[in-house]
């Protein structure tokens, strides 16, 4: 199913791209949306199993000015607690199926990311950002905390200290910073420039193995919430059943070979 409302999804070359299309709320996070990208993301990760939509994901928003400029404010005005939390838990779950797609996903950020933008956007494998992109978690100015992992997920990446800087304070985080910070992984001049390096990217890395890609990901995102005694374990545990895939085999093999491997991503 490809009718959404507040998304597109086009998969050209093996490669997906979703795109928020809310122009003119900025692509602001309406239940709505939330609603479409989970039922989008269920259905990609059911019907892609095997790799037959696409090995690799894009998440951008619509035209230039805004990735995601949050949560929709308007929509919140009249929630009860009830339906905040679990207008936070939907949101949540889109990340956690983020986090847990067999493919990587690249977020592509052209302009503002705050708040739920910037919190979709730490759901992603890493971000790439135009130079006009910004970042932040305004919620405080609203009378609000982060409510789609922010809270969570910041820390994680730039460190507890910067990101409760970053959070008490709701400011801009401009894209230069959020490079030096480790937020941003590359700027880009253009949106279409961004597009288009994501796209190379994820092609070259396509040729590598896309189950122990999968792998890596996995564990590396486990690992994230574990100690480092118990991530090892997870590792170690994972490093030995991959011995049994056949990409582990055909990889190994065509090396000592000295050809190219043909990998079949089981
Ligand atoms: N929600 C709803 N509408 C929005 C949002 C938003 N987050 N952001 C922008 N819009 C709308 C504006 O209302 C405006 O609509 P209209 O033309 O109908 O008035 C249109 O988009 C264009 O916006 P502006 O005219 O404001 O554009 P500017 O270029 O002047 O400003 C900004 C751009 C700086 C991005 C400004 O729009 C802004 O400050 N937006 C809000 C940013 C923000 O505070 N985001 C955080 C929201 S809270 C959040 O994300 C919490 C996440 C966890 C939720 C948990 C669930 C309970």
């Amino acid at each position: 199913n490809t009718n959404y409302e507040t998304l597109l999804f086009e998969v050209e070359n093996e490669i997906g791209v979703i795109t928020v299309n809310r122009p003119k709320a900025l692509n602001a996070l309406s239940e709505q949306v939330h609603s479409e990208l989970n039922a989008l993301l269920k259905e990609f990760k059911n019907l892609n199993k095997d790799y037959s939509i696409a090995k690799g994901l894009i998440l951008t928003g619509a035209e230039d000015k805004a990735f995601i400029a949050g949560a929709d404010i308007k929509g919140m005005t009249t929630m009860t607690a009830e339906q905040a939390e679990s207008f936070a838990r939907l949101g949540q779950e889109n990340t956690l199926l983020f986090e847990s797609l067999n493919v990587p996903v690249i977020a592509c950020v052209n302009g503002y990311a705050l708040g739920g933008g910037c919190e979709m956007a730490m759901s992603c494998d890493f971000i790439y950002g135009t130079k006009t992109a910004v970042f932040g978690q305004p919620e405080v100015k609203l009378g609000l905390i982060p409510g789609f992992g922010g809270t969570q997920r910041l820390s994680k990446l730039v460190g507890r200290n910067r990101a409760k800087e970053i959070t008490y304070s709701g400011r801009n985080v401009g894209v230069e910073e959020a490079k030096e910070i480790g937020l941003v992984v590359a700027i880009f001049e253009t949106k279409d420039e961004m597009l288009e390096s994501a796209k190379t990217y994820l092609s070259k890395m396509m040729r590598n193995s896309p189950h122990a890609i999968l792998e890596a990901k996995r564990v590396m995102n486990e690992g994230n919430d574990l100690t480092i005694s118990e991530g090892l374990n997870v590792e170690a545990k994972a490093f030995g059943a991959i011995f049994n895939s056949d990409d582990m085999k055909e990889g190994t093999k065509a090396f000592v070979e000295k050809r190219k491997p043909v990998f079949t991503g089981k």
